[in-house]
């Protein structure tokens, strides 16, 4: 989608800190870490959220969720722990509109559910 942050990024247009590239996966730094170790894992197709995944796009999004251990033991945070989390919609704060999960670690993240 030509307006959209995420597919500029993917396209090159734009600059990005990369940790993971295969032929339908990408992986960054977040440019404004909410934690000491923050990257974002996109799929190279655009759509919304996992609440516009179409049919076809359910193995990516599975593999999306390899990666995100597979950076986390190369980022060497598998022990410590580390939070995988997508946002879907207004309520849950979702920003940008390319799926996308958060891979945050490096310290004590707040509680969830509290
Ligand atoms: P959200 O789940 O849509 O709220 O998160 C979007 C994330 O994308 C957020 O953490 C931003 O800091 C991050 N981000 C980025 O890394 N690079 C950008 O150019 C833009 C947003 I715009």
């Amino acid at each position: 989608m030509s307006d959209c942050v995420f597919c500029k990024i993917i396209a090159g247009d734009l600059p990005s800190k990369k940790v993971y590239e295969d032929e339908h996966i990408l992986a960054f730094h977040d440019i404004q870490p909410a934690a000491p170790i923050h990257v974002l894992i996109i799929p190279k197709k655009h759509f919304a959220s996992l609440a516009a995944g179409e049919t076809e796009d359910w193995a990516v999004v599975g593999q999306m969720q390899r990666v995100a251990a597979q950076i986390a033991r190369e980022l060497d945070v598998e022990q410590s722990g580390y939070r995988v989390v997508t946002n879907i919609g207004d309520n849950a704060g979702q920003i940008v509109h390319h799926l996308h999960y958060h891979l945050m670690a490096g310290a004590r993240l707040a509680p969830l559910g509290v």
